[in-house]
């Protein structure tokens, strides 16, 4: 695989930190570098003990490649290694030691809801795209508060939550602003959306997230699923509303020029793949 790109950003995420600089041919940690000197970063927020961070080691030793009481400490790749008493970013180096701004000693676990339908004319056609004569997927997408970047609406997985409940709480929160809603609104909204999220959907993708806030020793893992509204009369007719760490949401094209946060944009590759979409 080609090595992590996004987990080397010059500039730390939320930070004035710089990365030590790691150039293509020493991510790789079989690869002996005695000059590499990362830098050790830990958001204060994390810090702050919150109760989706852990401790910071020396006080407090994780139960590592296993499930750890209820946060699955568990990689979806082979197990991580451990080194001095610190999981090693199975993908190799980063320029930065310590959790930055991931809460978990070694995987963090996200679940990313790719909700999809096609773009159609006024009379329902699918719209063909006239390069790749392909008809044209679009997808929810939600602009990130913290970068400004464009993304699935997914986020983390909560101690012993049910992968499937994750990716419909995610995609309500950030992409139908479930979380300012009243009681009644959320149950009908849950009712509505329930069906499409209850269907088995596909799952796209299972691993490591190339993530900006990766450090050597904290990264991002996630499980993608497609949820694809096919008749356009399910999820497609719902008023999308950006809430919690999206600022604004709205169906986008499925098309490899468009950039989108993370590995997102290999993740929509795969779906368009699947689909025979227009890519
Ligand atoms: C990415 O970060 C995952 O693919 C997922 O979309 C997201 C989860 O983090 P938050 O949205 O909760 O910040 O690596
Ligand atoms: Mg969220
Ligand atoms: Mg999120």
């Amino acid at each position: 695989a080609a090595p992590h790109v996004k987990s080397r950003c010059p500039q730390y995420p939320g930070s004035s930190i710089n990365r030590f600089p790691v150039p293509d041919d020493k991510v790789d940690w079989g690869k002996n570098w005695p000059q590499y000197k990362p830098v050790s970063y830990t958001d204060p927020l994390v810090l702050k003990k919150p109760v989706w961070a852990d401790p910071d080691i020396g006080s407090f030793s994780p139960r590592f490649n296993t499930v750890d009481g209820t946060v699955d400490r568990t990689g979806f790749d082979s197990s991580y290694k451990v080194d001095k008493g610190q999981p090693l970013n199975p993908h190799g180096r980063t320029g930065v030691t310590g959790r930055g701004l991931l809460g978990r000693w070694g995987p963090n676990h996200a679940a990313d809801p790719i909700v999809t339908r096609w773009k159609v004319d006024a009379k329902g056609a699918k719209i063909l795209h006239p390069v790749s004569k392909r008809p044209i997927l679009q997808f929810v997408s939600i602009k990130r508060k913290d970068c400004g970047e464009w993304a699935i609406p997914g986020g983390m997985v909560d101690p012993g939550e049910q992968l499937s409940v994750t990716l419909q709480r995610e995609f309500s929160e950030e992409a139908l602003n479930s979380l300012s809603m009243s009681p009644s609104e959320r149950t009908k909204i849950h009712e509505r959306i329930t069906k499409l999220f209850k269907s088995p959907g596909f799952q796209v993708y299972k691993g490591y997230v190339d993530d900006p806030r990766n450090t050597d020793n904290a990264w991002m893992e996630t499980i993608a699923v497609n949820f694809h509204d096919e008749s356009g009369n399910s999820v497609s007719e719902l008023p999308l509303q950006a809430g919690d760490d999206a600022g604004h949401v709205q169906w986008v094209d499925v098309d490899s020029s468009f950039a989108l946060y993370a590995s997102h944009s290999h993740f929509l590759e795969l779906v368009a793949k699947e689909r025979n979409a227009h890519w």
